[in-house]
């Protein structure tokens, strides 16, 4: 059918047509990826897409900066990802304000693709007020990062949160968060979006791991499951093993989990040098690809906790050994062949029950605050970016309780996990805490109640002084 055209085409119409080919996002370089079962396809060629990703926010949590809003920067990194041989990336944070379309572009013409936190530092479930946190302002910023969003053929899909859940004391936010995963896939639906997949992104608590996973797929309301699990896992350490490190006891873990999983964060850093990367040989084999879809090394830029691949220092990227280590892996070792062995059984899991102390999530979800059922009739209006609080109504208590709450919140997360792996994972947790957008909570929406709302007045010079002062109150709080 082309081929004839052609043939009978002018030059002129061929240029028309090479336009119009380039326009065509279903023939794209990152057609939509789908689900099926548990794991993700390319909607294009049909082929078992595995995700072969970086973590990715230069700057990390003392200089902010949504790197996908400012061409200088992605162009300086997507090279840097091409020649790693990465096909995803994932950002923590971004700005729902500013224009994306250049570096989602570039993004795409690399073949790669985007898994996106839809929270800020200000706006975000609380770990401390968890259902105050869950308001109607809270839902303007995540409805308005959709709409910034979706229009991108290569999200690949969306987080409602990110180790929220961090101890064995804060199981209860997983009701919020939950009912976050419902409206967004409300929300996807009402504006008639392509259906984005929305996943929530898991610390790694002995105490609750399983009794999350269950929770989050759990349920019949479809729309409140989610449809991606992604967990954060630093158990593989060094020249481990699949047998050592851990990774098999998740294989039996999650063995019937009807939904695709991924680790969101890999990478222990307890190494005496550099990182080997050998998981990569587990993690894309046949061993694992039966419910595993590959995973997001933890992570691009060397910040403060040490993790990274590359050094940054202006416009110039130094690649660091952990990077040509890994880039080797993965040219290394390729995907299964056929599907890997992936699931069709789609049998969502069973609701853990309330048990005090233990699984402290509510199996009937609070109803969406009823000031936000505005958006899904005209959208979320304005995007607020990253200056909006959206907890200060929750800012009863006050800084005492902040800075106590979030330390002790620290020492928490690093008792509760794994004791083979708890210094590395003690590390990993507030590495992740440092990017996560949940962990800030109490403490950004009381820095931001200066500065919060200033909506039209919000100008670009404030960002950076807000941010600042985020920064350094977490530092003070890992
Ligand atoms: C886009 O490309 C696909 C596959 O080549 C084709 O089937 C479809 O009709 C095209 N859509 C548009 C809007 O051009
Ligand atoms: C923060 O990041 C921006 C953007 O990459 C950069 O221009 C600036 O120099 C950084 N500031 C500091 C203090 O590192
Ligand atoms: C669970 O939610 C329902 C409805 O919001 C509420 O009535 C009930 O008290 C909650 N139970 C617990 C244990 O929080
Ligand atoms: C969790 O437990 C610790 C230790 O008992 C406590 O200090 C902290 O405030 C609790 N966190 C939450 C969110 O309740
Ligand atoms: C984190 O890792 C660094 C470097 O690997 C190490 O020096 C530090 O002691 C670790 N911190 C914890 C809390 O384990
Ligand atoms: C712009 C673009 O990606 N075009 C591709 C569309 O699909 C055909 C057939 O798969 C390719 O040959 C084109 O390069």
């Amino acid at each position: 059918m082309l081929l004839s055209s052609l043939f009978t085409s002018s030059l002129a119409t061929l240029a028309a047509l090479k336009v119009s080919q380039a326009a065509n996002s279903t023939n794209s370089s990152t057609p939509a990826i789908e689900i099926k079962g548990n794991a993700f396809f390319d909607s294009e060629s049909g082929d078992r897409f595995y995700i072969r990703g970086v973590d990715y926010q230069p700057g990390g949590s003392s200089n902010l900066t949504d790197p996908l809003a400012d061409v200088d920067i992605c162009k300086r990194d997507i090279p840097v990802f091409q020649d790693l041989g990465i096909n995803t990336i994932r950002v923590y944070t971004v700005d729902n304000s500013l224009d994306h379309d250049e570096c989602m572009n570039l993004l795409s013409n690399a073949g790669i693709y985007l898994i996106l936190d839809v929270n800020t530092p200000g706006a975000s479930i609380s770990r401390w007020e968890p259902a105050c946190s869950y308001n109607a302002d809270y839902l303007q910023s995540v409805f308005a990062t959709i709409d910034t969003f979706a229009k991108y053929e290569n999200v690949l899909g969306l987080f409602a949160g990110n180790e929220v859940i961090n101890s064995d004391n804060t199981t209860d936010t997983a009701t919020y968060v939950k009912a976050v995963v419902r409206d967004m896939k409300k929300y996807i639906k009402a504006r008639d979006y392509r259906q984005i997949p929305v996943g929530y992104s898991a610390a790694d608590i002995v105490a609750n791991r399983q009794l999350a996973a269950e929770y989050f797929n759990c349920g019949d309301d479809a729309d409140a499951r989610i449809d991606m699990f992604g967990v954060n896992d630093y158990s593989w350490c060094g020249q481990s093993s699949f047998m050592v490190s851990g990774y098999k006891e998740k294989m039996s873990l999650y063995q019937d989990y009807s939904l695709p999983i991924f680790l969101s964060e890999f990478g222990c850093n307890k190494v005496p040098s550099s990182r080997p990367f050998t998981e990569i040989e587990a993690i894309y084999s046949t061993e694992m690809s039966s419910v595993f879809s590959g995973g997001l090394v933890y992570e691009y830029s060397n910040e403060a906790n040490k993790y990274g691949l590359v050094e940054i220092d202006g416009d110039k990227v130094t690649k660091l050994t952990d990077f040509e280590n890994l880039k080797s892996e993965y040219a290394k070792v390729s995907n299964p062949s056929g599907d890997g062995g992936y699931s069709t059984d789609n049998k969502v899991s069973t609701c853990p029950d309330y048990e005090k102390g233990v699984w402290e999530a509510n199996n009937t979800l609070p109803d969406m605050p009823s000031a936000a059922s505005a958006y899904f009739k005209s959208g979320a209006g304005e995007p607020m970016g990253t200056i909006i609080s959206t907890q200060e109504m929750c800012d009863s208590d006050d800084e005492d309780d902040d800075s106590s709450s979030s330390s002790s919140n620290t020492i928490t997360s690093s008792s509760t996990v794994e004791s083979s792996t708890s210094s590395a994972v003690s590390n990993s947790t507030s590495s992740s805490t440092a990017t996560s957008t949940s962990a800030s909570s109490s403490s950004a929406s009381s820095t931001s109640s200066t500065s919060s709302k200033s909506k039209g007045s919000a100008g670009a010079l404030e960002v950076p002084v807000f941010f600042h002062v985020l920064a350094e109150l977490w530092n003070y709080v890992i």
